[in-house]
């Protein structure tokens, strides 16, 4: 909304709105709930939203524009109420409105469920960018699957993870989102390949045996302090109806995947797991499926505006996030040779100038391969596609290094080394006109480990875009007290224009300001502490040092290195009478995959040794162990602006990027990291004084790697080591049940440690020495954590998607 239009804003107006959408809900406004409240404020609100989101689909110079597709299988959104009032300039003005109604806004926006449509960094990301493409007007379209269950729902049962399904929409729908049954699409799966001869000419064309419609959802990405609504279209799944379906084969229709593939089903529930490819075939189909209706819908969208097919590349990029997405540039080539009967040189100069591929680890298991049968079997035309685009790419490697039989074996799309797999990630790269690395160390990474046959034969395709967070939810929503104190201080452009941040660090040394900036951390921390109190019934002190690790759980992450130097710091406390250590809080949030029972084993030992240790009269407030269940969105919120250290510890060259790492310095927190991923980049901005960095870098565990790791070692030579894994092995957490936290001790010692946590425990414990020394000078760690908040503009993703427009995708901003 422009200015002028806020100024227009009808406050009676809306609260009759408010009213009127009550009553359609089947309520009085004298008895109504605060969710029925909140349903009605989310409906009223979303009539302008939709207003604007057709408003701009229609614009004439956005059709005459070129746009970005943003391809993911998932968006991690989180609620939309708040952010949009941000975006939209109506906070004050609506919280005004439904005081007058005797409400308070607050309460009402904690009604919201969070829409968990990702599982962690990656969906995350994509919801920051698709709000960074609105907020900078650069035009764009988000393409999902609209799960009926997000990210299941965490609790703990004795310190076990249970799963519970999230029926994020139930049960009464949920009231930003607008279905669009007239963009409708059908999209084939299995069946056969026929030939058809037409004017001397053979075709081939796929006939499939199981159809299911795609029917799209469209959610508001309001721009901020624009009028600029982008769609985020999630794509549902709908069985064709019965009577449709006696169109087909009968043979065929009887096919065997029949029978247990539900159209329904398709889009029931997002895949649980991150970074782990379990290689299902529903994740296949929900693959295809999103792709083949977001390439007829952009396609769609191209020829409506009057563009000519071969101009696509002009006028729509499309940009695969992570390989989850890639059966679109084999889909496309589809519908270019069968449908439009172009040429293959013809489509493949559209295909390969269209699309555009982030990779976001470098994690083998992460890298996802699908069985040529499968593939065969569900897709055959697409299978015939892929072997033609293989085969005419190796003639050209052939070209590079003839004769060279290990370079076609590495760079081919199918990996025929036992089961014949098609490799994802090569088909990317090969059908990319770019690729881009998260951060500086990972694209590097990405260039010399992942890739480097293929940066040898594409020389330039290959870059990095750091990512970035926005900063509208992540510092000016979730963060408001310390919001205004910025706004007070350098206006009130920065969460626009977060370089503007920078002029804050002249306050760092300011005593006033230092004291203001650490009563305004203190306030968060004790909305944080108020939370625990009500919710898990453990009182925290305040003046504690708020120490976070926060992100899934996986082994690569350490979480386990984190709790070996809690269990430490517990020893210690007990043994050393002369030790002394300033307050701490140590926080979890996590959810681990319901199948990797490791993740789960660590989940369960943190919760014991929190219990444990909280139960322990003899610590006192001391130390204080929180595993907060359940992390989503709406959790973050209220977790980040509290914390003081932020726990970045993975194994060096594992973590793509981290984005928690950037919204906890941009909330004044000091990083506790490894040169790994973004974290390189936040040292380089906050400088080495105003972060902590241990442990071994990319370099030093390949060395280490090379002469022979022996985690025993470590474990024989540091007594405090010893002590802390020794107590997972007794009864100290498990009372009468020893041997149940076993599982993480086995991890790094019979296992091998294969993320080097016994390597890097000594640096780590240094570590927080230093931070535990730090944080008693109140004035130096102000400083700090000032600086923090200060210099970590660069982690925009305004930056980012600016990065992503003037290096890859050439898109003008159309200002509404
Ligand atoms: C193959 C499938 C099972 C799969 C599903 C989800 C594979 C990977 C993922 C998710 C990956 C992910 O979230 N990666 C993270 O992306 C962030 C955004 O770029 C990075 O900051 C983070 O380091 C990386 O782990």
């Amino acid at each position: 909304m422009t200015p002028k239009q806020q100024h227009a804003f009808d406050k009676s107006a809306f609260k009759i709105s408010m009213v009127q959408h009550l009553t359609q809900l089947g309520h009085a406004p004298e008895t109504a709930q605060q969710r029925d409240w909140y349903l009605a404020l989310g409906r009223a609100l979303a009539e302008h939203t939709t207003g604007d989101l057709v408003a701009t689909e229609n614009d004439q110079a956005i059709k005459q524009a070129k746009s970005v597709n943003y391809l993911s299988l998932e968006f991690l959104i989180g609620r939309l109420t708040g952010n949009n009032l941000i975006s939209m300039g109506l906070y004050d003005v609506i919280a005004e409105a439904v005081g007058e109604l005797g409400l308070g806004l607050t309460d009402l926006l904690e009604q919201e469920r969070d829409p968990s449509l990702g599982n962690g960094g990656l969906g995350r990301l994509a919801a920051c960018f698709m709000d960074s493409l609105a907020a900078q007007q650069y035009p764009a379209v988000g393409y999902g699957l609209h799960y009926e269950y997000g990210l299941f729902r965490q609790s703990f049962d004795q310190g076990a993870q249970q799963e519970a399904p999230d029926a994020w929409r139930e049960p009464e729908g949920y009231p930003w989102e607008v279905v669009r049954p007239d963009l409708t699409q059908t999209i084939g799966f299995y069946g056969h390949v026929e030939v058809v001869e037409e004017a001397g000419h053979t075709y081939r064309q796929w006939v499939p045996s199981l159809k299911i419609q795609a029917m799209p959802w469209d959610l508001p990405i309001v721009g901020y302090q624009s009028n600029t609504v982008y769609p985020l279209r999630l794509w549902e799944g709908r069985a064709l109806t019965p009577f449709a379906l006696d169109a087909f084969n009968a043979g065929e229709y009887t096919h065997a995947q029949q029978a247990d593939i539900d159209a329904g089903n398709l889009t029931k529930v997002l895949y649980p797991n991150d970074n782990h490819d379990a290689g299902k075939t529903l994740r296949l189909m929900q693959q295809y499926f999103h792709s083949a209706a977001s390439v007829g819908d952009i396609l769609r969208r191209h020829l409506e505006a009057g563009h000519a097919l071969a101009a696509l590349p002009e006028y729509e990029t499309i940009q695969l996030n992570d390989t989850h997405p890639t059966i679109a540039i084999p889909e496309l080539m589809r519908v270019l040779l069968d449908d439009y009967r172009l040429g293959w040189d013809e489509a493949w100069a559209i295909a390969s100038r269209t699309f555009a591929y982030t990779n976001h680890t470098l994690l083998p298991e992460a890298l996802e391969t699908w069985s040529e049968s499968l593939m065969a079997e569900l897709l055959p035309r697409h299978m015939e596609i892929i072997f033609e685009i293989n085969h005419r790419f190796l003639q050209d490697v052939e070209q590079k290094w003839p004769g060279d039989v290990r370079k076609q074996q590495v760079l081919s799309v199918i990996d025929d080394q036992g089961e014949r797999m098609v490799r994802m990630a090569n088909l990317c790269v090969i059908g990319s006109y770019a690729v881009n690395g998260v951060a500086a160390l990972h694209s590097q990474l990405v260039k010399r480990d992942l890739f480097p046959e293929f940066d040898a034969l594409y020389p330039g395709r290959i870059q990095n875009v750091t990512n970035g967070i926005t900063p509208r939810r992540w510092l000016k929503f979730c963060n408001p007290d310390l919001s205004n104190l910025i706004s007070e201080k350098i206006g009130e452009q920065w969460p626009a224009q977060l370089e503007q941040l920078e002029q804050v660090a002249q306050y760092a040394d300011d005593a006033d300001f230092q004291k203001t900036f650490m009563a305004v951390k203190k306030r968060n921390k004790q909305r944080l502490a108020d939370w625990v109190k009500s919710n898990l019934d453990i009182t925290l002190n305040t003046d504690a040092i708020f120490d976070v690790q926060i992100k899934r759980l996986h082994e690569y992450k350490r979480q386990h290195l984190n709790l070996l130097h809690v269990i430490s710091l517990y020893q210690r406390l007990l043994n050393e009478p002369n030790f002394d250590m300033a307050p701490r809080v140590v926080f979890f949030a996590a959810k681990a995959a319901p199948g990797y029972e490791l993740a789960k084993s660590i989940i369960f030992a943190i919760n014991k040794v929190a219990e444990t240790i909280n139960n322990d009269p003899r610590v006192g407030d001391k130390l204080k162990v929180v595993f907060i269940p359940d992390y989503r969105v709406s959790m973050a919120e209220i977790i980040i602006p509290a914390a003081d250290v932020s726990e970045q510890i993975s194994m060096a060259g594992k973590e793509a990027s981290g984005t928690g790492n950037m919204k906890m310095a941009l909330n004044g927190a000091l990083t506790i990291g490894t040169m790994d991923g973004a974290n390189v980049e936040i040292r380089e901005e906050v400088g080495d004084d105003n972060i902590y960095i241990f442990g071994l870098d990319v370099d030093g565990v390949t060395e280490l790697r090379q002469k022979g790791y022996q985690p025993e070692t470590a474990y024989q030579n540091q007594p405090l080591l010893k002590a802390a894994l020794d107590s997972l092995l007794d009864e100290t957490f498990t009372p009468g049940q020893p041997g149940l936290l076993r599982p993480v001790f086995d991890s790094v010692m019979t296992s091998g440690d294969p993320y080097l946590c016994l390597a890097d425990f000594a640096d780590y414990v240094r570590a927080h020495n230093d931070i535990d020394r730090d944080y008693r000078d109140m004035s130096q760690w102000a400083r700090k954590a000032i600086l923090n908040t200060a210099l970590v503009g660069k982690f925009s993703s305004d930056r980012s998607i600016r990065d992503y427009v003037n290096n890859i995708w050439q898109l003008k901003a159309i200002k509404r």
